[in-house]
């Protein structure tokens, strides 16, 4: 397409290359989807991201930036109107205030449109003037993402799934005994779908407490403002196959069915059909401190939440994105200040390792695809610290806990990620070799210098895999 426009434009003359440029590439915004499991770092993310845009001291690494070709990076209302916007200034604030914090959990998705005033580079830079990117940042859940396989199963179908899956597992126990009290023909009677839904619930957040991350329908954990409402009131039954029009079973598929067309359909039409460019954010340094099973549920996690950028794994997708594809995916690995930089490059291959079944997927689809190791707000310093004769490769901070300052040694990630990942997949309890620490800092107190963001790792990196090349 920008082929054919700057083709044409060469006939027809100088102003047409330009204006064919222009709109072949820059007056449909770019839509950057972040995502990630809940808590892996999406709000300090995008945060970070669009002070770093609008104040780029620190983006060396992002080209436009160093080339000093970003002329005004600005926030404008954001497009979409019944999507609430990212809260920018508020996060912002809280990370950079006075008495710095990470803020609130987010539990819905938002958006903002940052856009960047930008003079070309290289040939085409005498023939036009300033052109304007708009990039649209989206912020959602990954758990959201999962919904995805329900489109694909009917009521009877993901029920008995669910239940062979849970039938073992202790906190399904209060849900599996209101289910055994249940009669499925039996007439419907919403008290007892209540009932249900709030133990069928209750189990989902035990279950996401204990690191299990199969724990759909995805917005049972995050309802927003449809808490309490029919297409949130169900819970899987044995399959039924007489059950009487206006029986339980009955009622409870037809609100299933009403989950995928009313709440997951339109999730993926409105917000996941039109990202051009994603970013997926993991926060491997928790799995690994958590042990080899949260290492394996997090692979398994990433893996289900990328087969959704796999073209033609689902019906309803294939038809809704009509051959357009995410033509970027980022894997970051976040809160890398945790780790010395001695470090990172062995986060780098964990991360590139956990991702790759999903990561080959998305390639051959068509994505370029990129890992890193990064930390959208440092926290910490370096230090090498004497330790039995030997130095260790230490980060210094401030505990979230105690508000005291502690260096910080988070033991050393092997050099091989097998190492990890193979006890991992084989079930272990434990590591054998090695323990890893986890510490929460909290952010430090910041005097930002004039025409400079918040201190980061490799978030202009991320910034020139994402967007460099709209720049
Ligand atoms: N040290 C460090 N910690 C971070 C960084 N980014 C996030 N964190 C920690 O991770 C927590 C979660 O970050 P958020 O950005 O709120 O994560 P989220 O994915 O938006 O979380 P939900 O909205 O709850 O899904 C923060 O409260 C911090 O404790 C980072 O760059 N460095
Ligand atoms: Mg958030």
């Amino acid at each position: 397409m920008v082929i054919t426009s700057l083709a044409d434009g060469v006939i027809s003359g100088v102003e047409s290359v330009a204006s064919g440029l222009s709109s072949a590439l820059f007056d449909r915004p770019l839509r950057l989807g972040v995502t990630g499991l809940a808590r892996s770092g999406k709000t300090v993310f995008i945060t970070s991201l669009v002070a770093n845009l609008m104040d780029r001291g620190r983006m060396l690494q992002l080209n436009a930036a160093r080339e000093g070709r970003i002329e005004a990076a600005f926030l404008q209302p954001q497009p979409d109107d019944t999507v609430p916007r990212f809260d920018f200034e508020s996060h912002l604030a809280a990370l950079t205030g006075p008495s710095p914090h990470w803020p609130d959990s987010t539990r819905a998705v938002s958006e903002l449109r940052l856009s960047l005033k930008v003079r070309p580079a290289g040939l085409l830079s005498g023939l036009q003037g300033l052109r304007t990117l708009h990039l649209d940042i989206v912020d959602y859940p990954g758990e959201w993402l999962l919904d995805l396989a329900l489109l694909d199963k009917s009521y009877a179908e993901w029920s008995s799934d669910v239940l062979s899956r849970i039938a073992a597992r202790p906190q399904a126990e209060h849900f599996l005994a209101e289910k055994a009290k249940a009669a499925p023909a039996g007439a419907h009677d919403e008290p007892q779908a209540q009932a249900l839904a709030a133990a069928f619930t209750g189990y989902l957040h035990a279950a996401r407490a204990a690191g299990f991350y199969d724990c759909t329908p995805g917005r049972f954990l995050l309802p927003g403002d449809l808490e309490g409402s029919p297409v949130l009131t169900f819970a899987p039954l044995p399959p039924e196959a007489g059950a009487p029009r206006g029986s339980l079973w009955r009622e409870m598929e037809r609100r299933y069915e009403a989950y995928k067309s009313k709440v997951v359909k339109p999730f993926f039409r409105d917000h996941f059909a039109r990202i051009d460019r994603q970013v997926v954010l993991v926060d491997a340094l928790s799995a690994i401190h958590s042990g080899p099973q949260a290492v394996e549920d997090l692979r398994h996690a990433m893996a289900d939440i990328l087969s959704a950028f796999k073209p033609g794994r689902n019906r309803f997708l294939t038809r809704l994105l009509g051959g357009k594809r995410v033509e970027k995916i980022l894997f970051a690995a976040t809160k890398a200040d945790h780790l010395h930089h001695a470090q990172h490059g062995r986060m780098t291959a964990i991360i590139e390792a956990l991702t790759r079944e999903a990561q080959d997927r998305a390639r051959f689809a068509g994505a370029h695809t990129a890992a890193l190791a990064m930390a959208s707000l440092r926290t910490t310093t370096e230090e090498m610290r004497p330790h039995n004769g030997t130095e260790l490769p230490c980060v210094r901070g401030t505990l979230l806990e105690t508000g005291k300052q502690a260096a910080f040694y988070p033991g050393a990630l092997p050099e091989d990620p097998a190492q990890l990942l193979t006890p991992a997949r084989q079930g272990a309890a434990r590591w054998l070799e090695g323990d890893y620490q986890a510490m929460a800092f909290a952010p430090a107190p910041l005097t930002l210098k004039h025409g400079s963001g918040p201190p980061h790792i490799r978030l202009d990196r991320a910034a020139e895999f994402l967007i460099g090349d709209a720049l």
